[in-house]
């Protein structure tokens, strides 16, 4: 049983369980908000796509949709909250099986009557339009007088800011709702549409639109209302059917889905300590439902559709963490991630004109339309009440060949040479462009100036490492994909002889960049405690982190994960352990990626424990980290460390190779890969590794540095090997 429990009821937690909690398909995402209200909860209805950009702000936000979720419940008079009256028992939990979140309660009013409360909720994964909801309710010790009002609220904001105006209200045959609404900005049309299955009394006041429902229940009875409700928008090209379903039909056809989903796409692992496997489906639950899965108009925000952090925007997070997970189970959905940048080369050669340079230069934060969405300004200062300029926007480049290392990826892993031809070769060629325009000519060598690499904390420096080898790959797989292009050829060739690739120094440290080996160095102990907070820049300024050895995040690290085999094993481990020593881990992308490259050096015991913090992003004790959102690119990154950490899949090569090097607490694990349009089953124990597929095609792989044959099963004895690195 896959299960993410809330054992009793906190304020503290409720907008943390609302992100975890969320219900959904790629298309729809509803928080796990209570039904009832509380101050500080916030409710959160997103569908992929429906951004609108609030007046005097240059960003578009992702909208907080009407709600359909809140039920005013009034029980013999008092208003139900579990703020009031006494709790006897409690317990909420999202059945990751099914997609449905349950909660029941024993609630004692404040006139001391005894009921019993379920909800139920869950988000269609059969029909992608549809929500439906299911209260039930038991009167324990007396008859009843019951009233429920719900029905679509339209106050809903986010954090304050209302992006909608409603164009129409209507109630058909007595029990249908519809609300119409418009963004303001970006004129998207959203249709909510719902009923209930009992008469009630219709209102439409302050932009709510509601029915109230009343009974007179005897004790022991079940007084149950369902409500379906639908959300369409202008993006869509059909229209949506009102279901005629019950609650139990419609789920039943969800939960087929779902069972098919986890029979393909989920991971098995035995631990000694359980909390890895619920971590690993908690992942593949929530990259499920923030991924869309038929329109390359939409992509992945960083929290997903699970909150408004970051404003729903998409960054390199899709691409090099969540992107993976797809291609290697679902691939068609890797394309179609892939298609909505190339959909957007329009706007990326405009930003690339704008900013002075050739090709395509994607923007660092990307909605709907493809222009840049980078807020100018961060958070304001209120001690000085100044705000700092937001330097991703016009340095944070290295997302250009992210995308364009992500195209070779899906390249490699399909062989789909219609996408290559279609969009691979030119988004290829166009990304190149920029780079070769983006260098400069220094030194005697082409250098790549004044950059952000993935290590945020370090702004505006020189030959970002992280980012020359990028760049550098992105024009050599250009070229690959371009023979035929002339004048590129002989550019992209030059440049590639000339531009600078940072090599180790006499310490066998590669520098992450000019500048970064001269700074000074300060013990980060306190700061890497509380690790997320970026508690560093209560203490010192960003000029100042800028001036000393300190990184956010996973950097030259992400390039020996990137690259497993581009540098010799004795230098990926005396760099990993210097730049470990320096980096925080504030950012949510950083650890999963140390995990991997830890493994890769046969630390393990270090990997295990990378990977474990790194499932407590989202899922650890504190209890305000995940209230705007779920960190999606962590969350892609915790299934890349068992597949490419743990499991040992290295797909650089022209040959699929693995070679698995388990933590000491796991006894298996297992899950599909798909390689080649060839599904395989890995299926990893301490002593044993089996592959298998239903076909009998010969697939040529490496297994521990041997060429092996695959045609239906293999198995390997590892008792026999020596895998220690
Ligand atoms: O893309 C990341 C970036 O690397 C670090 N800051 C947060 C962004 C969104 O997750």
């Amino acid at each position: 049983m896959r299960k993410i429990i809330e054992k009793e009821f906190a304020l503290n937690y409720l907008n943390k369980y609302g992100s975890q909690m969320t219900v959904g398909n790629g298309y729809l995402g509803v928080r796990g908000a209570l039904e009832e209200e509380y101050p500080e909860q916030v409710r959160g209805m997103y569908v992929a796509g429906i951004y609108n950009r609030p007046s005097g702000s240059m960003s578009s936000e992702l909208v907080n949709l009407p709600d359909v979720t809140r039920f005013q419940v009034t029980l013999d008079g008092e208003v139900f909250s579990m703020q009031a009256g006494k709790v006897h028992t409690y317990e909420r939990f999202l059945d990751m099986d099914t997609g449905e979140l349950v909660r029941k309660i024993t609630w004692e009013s404040s006139a001391g009557k005894k009921y019993q409360l379920n909800f139920h909720r869950f988000v269609s994964k059969a029909v992608k339009h549809i929500i439906a909801a299911k209260v039930e309710i038991t009167p324990l010790s007396d008859d009843m007088k019951v009233k429920v009002k719900t029905g679509i609220d339209a106050q809903q904001t986010n954090f304050g800011t209302q992006q909608l105006a409603e164009s129409g209200l209507r109630i058909f045959d007595e029990e249908l709702m519809v609300g119409e609404y418009e963004t303001i900005e970006s004129k998207q049309r959203i249709t909510v549409a719902t009923k209930v299955n009992e008469k009630g009394i219709f209102t439409a006041k302050n932009r709510q639109l509601m029915t109230e429902v009343e009974q007179e229940v005897a004790v022991n009875e079940v007084f149950v209302l369902e409500k379906i409700s639908v959300v369409k928008t202008s993006l869509d090209e059909v229209d949506a059917e009102f279901p005629k379903a019950s609650y139990a039909e419609l789920k039943s056809a969800s939960e087929t889905m779902w069972t098919d989903f986890w029979e393909h796409a989920g991971v098995r692992v035995e631990s000694t300590d359980d909390f890895d496997q619920f971590a690993l489906d908690f992942a593949c639950y929530h990259l499920e439902i923030m991924t869309p899965k038929d329109d390359f108009r939409c992509s992945v925000g960083a929290k997903g559709l699970t909150g408004e952090g970051y404003k729903g925007h998409v960054f390199w997070d899709t691409e090099i963490f969540i992107m993976p997970f797809f291609l290697y189970n679902q691939p068609g959905i890797a394309k179609q991630l892939l298609q909505y940048r190339y959909l957007h080369l329009k706007e990326a050669k405009e930003k690339a004109v704008k900013n002075g340079y050739n090709g395509a230069l994607y923007p660092w934060e990307s909605a709907f339309s493809g222009e840049e969405e980078t807020p100018e300004f961060a958070a304001i200062n209120i001690r000085t009440g100044t705000r700092q300029k937001v330097a991703s926007a016009i340095s944070e480049h290295h997302l250009v060949a992210d995308i364009a290392y992500a195209v070779c990826e899906y390249e490699a892993a399909t062989g789909d040479a219609q996408f290559m031809a279609d969009c691979g070769a030119e988004l290829l060629l166009e990304t190149a462009e920029f780079w070769m325009s983006r260098a400069t000519k220094r030194n005697g060598r082409l250098e790549i100036l004044d950059v952000i690499g993935p290590d945020e904390y370090t702004e505006h420096i020189d030959n970002n490492t992280y980012t020359n080898y990028m760049a550098h790959y992105n024009v050599k797989k250009a070229l690959e994909w371009n023979k035929d292009n002339e004048s590129f050829t002989v550019r992209a060739e030059k440049f590639l002889n000339n531009l600078y690739l940072p090599v180790t120094n006499e310490a066998g440290l590669i520098p992450q960049d000019d500048t970064f080996l001269q700074k000074d160095w300060i013990n980060l102990d306190k700061y890497k405690a509380a690790q997320g907070t970026q508690g560093i820049l209560l203490d010192y300024s960003r000029q100042e982190v800028n001036e000393l050895q300190i990184l956010k995040q996973a950097d030259l690290v992400m390039l020996f994960y990137l690259f497993p085999k581009m540098f010799a094993p004795e230098i990926v481990k005396k760099n990993l352990d210097y730049y470990e020593k320096r980096t925080i881990h504030d950012s949510s992308l950083s650890k999963a990626i140390h995990a991997i490259v830890e493994n890769q050096t046969g630390n393990r015991a270090q990997a295990y424990q990378f990977f474990q913090e790194a499932c407590l992003i989202d899922l650890g004790s504190e209890p305000h980290s995940s209230d705007d959102g779920l960190h999606a690119a962590s969350l892609g990154a915790i299934w890349l460390a068992v597949v490419f950490g743990f499991a040992g899949i290295d797909t650089s090569g022209e040959l699929l190779e693995i070679a698995p090097n388990l933590p000491d607490a796991w006894q298996f694990v297992a899950f599909e890969f798909v390689w080649k349009g060839e599904t395989i089953l890995v299926d990893i124990a301490a002593n044993r590794l089996q592959l298998s597929k239903n076909t009998k095609s010969v697939l040529e792989l490496v297994i521990y540095g041997e060429k092996q044959q695959l045609t239906d099963t293999l198995t390997i004895n590892l008792e026999q090997k020596d895998v220690s690195l």
